[in-house]
């Protein structure tokens, strides 16, 4: 008898397991403009750690707008939320080498002011992401448990100063997000994820982007970073801000910046 192995597609093994991973998305140039992008936002702004990268510092930013906007990560982000998308936050979490904090176990839906919990996010690999520099780590399945409040922690330094109660986790069942540079992984707002530091001598770089369906309000003024990326904007739901404008020698000049003048 023949048997015909059933191969599932990204959103089938999302809605199972809760995440979904690509490899080889961005090219290696793009992926170096990015890793570029990082080490001036750290000069820019020396203040910030590496890991803490993101929010009010996208929205004047022409790369990371053009970054995120890439139609190859928006053809991913569509196969889970459909063709209408808006961006509602990004951050760079760099981990820098020997000394990378670790994002403690959490759910990430807990910390949005979405209404409702219509969202994605992908987890764009800067760097080649490894259990020994601290890649993501997933406890699959999860994204079927509610939400939980996500407790305050200064017992170790960590990039959410938050996480979830442990007892929670099953960590046995952790899997590791493994992605070369250019990889992404896709991770649903419920599920139980996290990464360890980075202890290793490799920076450990991913940005995250959160797409949601422009059906998906944003309920805090100020919360995110709210731009209409593709498809149509649904009247009265979010307002959007305008693409920022290049100025030489201000931002960060990259190919294609014409675009953005
Ligand atoms: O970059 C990491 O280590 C964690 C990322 C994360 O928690 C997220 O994308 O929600």
């Amino acid at each position: 008898m023949m048997t015909i192995a059933s191969i599932e597609t990204p959103l089938e093994q999302y809605n199972r397991a809760g995440y979904a991973l690509f490899q080889n998305v961005l090219d290696a140039q793009l992926i170096e403009e990015a890793g570029r992008h990082v080490e001036w936002l750290q000069e820019k702004n020396p203040d910030l750690r590496p890991e803490q990268l993101g929010h009010t510092l996208v929205s004047n930013d022409p790369f990371w707008i053009r970054l995120i906007s890439d139609e190859r990560l928006l053809d991913i982000a569509e196969q889970f939320i459909g063709p209408d998308i808006a961006l509602f936050a990004s951050h760079y979490i760099s981990k820098p080498a020997f000394d990378g904090q670790p994002v403690l176990w959490h759910q990430d839906g807990s910390y949005w002011p979405l209404e409702p919990m219509e969202v994605v996010t992908l987890w764009l690999a800067v760097d080649d992401s490894l259990p020994e520099n601290g890649c993501m780590r997933v406890i699959p399945g999860t994204q079927n448990e509610t939400l939980q409040k996500m407790s305050p922690r200064s017992d170790v330094a960590n990039v959410l100063g938050s996480g979830i109660d442990e007892s929670l986790v099953d960590e046995f069942k952790a899997i590791d997000f493994v992605l070369k540079a250019g990889g992404v992984s896709v991770h649903h707002p419920n599920l139980i994820h996290g990464s360890n530091a980075n202890n290793s001598p490799l920076r450990r770089c991913g940005l995250t982007i959160r797409y949601i369906p422009t059906t998906t309000r944003i309920t805090a003024k100020g919360a995110g970073c709210s731009f209409h990326l593709r498809g149509k904007a649904v009247p009265g739901i979010n307002e959007y801000l305008p693409k920022p404008k290049f100025i030489k020698g201000y931002h960060m000049s990259f190919t294609g910046w014409e675009r953005y003048i």
